[in-house]
């Protein structure tokens, strides 16, 4: 019964039919279906498969856009349900997706697992320069920048954003970064603290970088 209605799911953000998709979401949350089976295969695969379709040229930026759309409608969905999930505030995240990158759907299921995890998460969006970066760490006195790039042409940013910061005089935060083409080699050529393949190993890798130690590694939402 939960495989029928993750592929209705997935069929839905294909044929970007948002309403269906909040719906299907909805659906599965009252039947208590855990979270992650839900984004892992329920959204992401219809989304991949909207992606395929791209690449096929079926779908063109407007169908990408919708499908994306209803993805985050999704989402939006799941959100409450994992801040619920962990009262205990166990660190401070800024977080945004980098100068000219309009791509969110990976910071955005970031952000579901580390407030699943107790982390208190705040969110920049998308087009996020180094300066809008840097203030914000500032203002919400937060240990952890985490930034996400998904093109080529904008992975430099996080190297901008990262010396700006550390010219700054808040020397102890740490740095997590994300996003497809981004690499643990490249994550230490610029000086990042931290990299994650998955958002599902931010939560274990935030809790390392602010040495909170005794908690389990991995997937811990479930
Ligand atoms: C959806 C999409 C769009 C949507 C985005 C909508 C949205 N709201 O996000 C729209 C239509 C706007 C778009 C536009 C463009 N896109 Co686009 N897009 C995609 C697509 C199909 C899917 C991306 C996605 O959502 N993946 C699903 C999520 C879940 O995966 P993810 O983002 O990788 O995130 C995971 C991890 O990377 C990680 N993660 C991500 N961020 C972070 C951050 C942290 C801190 C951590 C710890 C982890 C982490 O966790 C996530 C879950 O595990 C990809 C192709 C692909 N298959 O990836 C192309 C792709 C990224 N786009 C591409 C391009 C070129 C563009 C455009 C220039 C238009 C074009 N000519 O195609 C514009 C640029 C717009 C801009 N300025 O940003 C290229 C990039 C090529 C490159 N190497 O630079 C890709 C790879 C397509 C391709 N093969 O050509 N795109």
């Amino acid at each position: 019964m939960n495989g029928q209605i993750l592929r209705q799911v997935a069929e839905a953000v294909v044929q970007r039919d948002c309403k269906a998709v909040e719906s299907f979401t909805a659906k599965m949350a009252e039947r208590r279906m855990d979270v992650f089976q839900i984004i892992n295969e329920g959204l992401i695969p219809g989304m991949l498969a909207a992606s395929q379709k791209f690449r096929k040229s079926e779908f063109f930026i407007p169908e990408l856009l919708m499908a994306s759309r209803a993805v985050k409608l999704g989402l939006h969905v799941l959100r409450p349900l994992m801040r619920e999930k962990n009262k205990q505030v166990v660190g401070r995240v800024v977080i945004g997706s980098v100068k000219f990158d309009l791509h969110d759907i990976g910071k955005n299921l970031v952000i579901i697992v580390l407030e699943g995890n107790g982390f208190d998460v705040i969110d920049l969006g998308v087009d996020v320069s180094p300066e809008k970066f840097v203030r914000a760490v500032e203002k919400h006195d937060a240990q952890i920048l985490a930034m996400s790039s998904l093109l080529t042409s904008t992975m430099p940013w996080m190297k901008t954003t990262i010396q700006l910061l550390r010219s700054s005089s808040m020397t102890g935060v740490k740095i997590l970064i994300g996003g497809a083409p981004v690499t643990q080699v490249y994550a230490q050529n610029i000086g990042a603290d931290g990299y994650c393949r998955e958002a599902t190993s931010a939560p274990a890798i935030a809790k390392d970088l602010l040495g909170i130690k005794g908690l389990q590694s991995g997937n811990e939402s479930r």
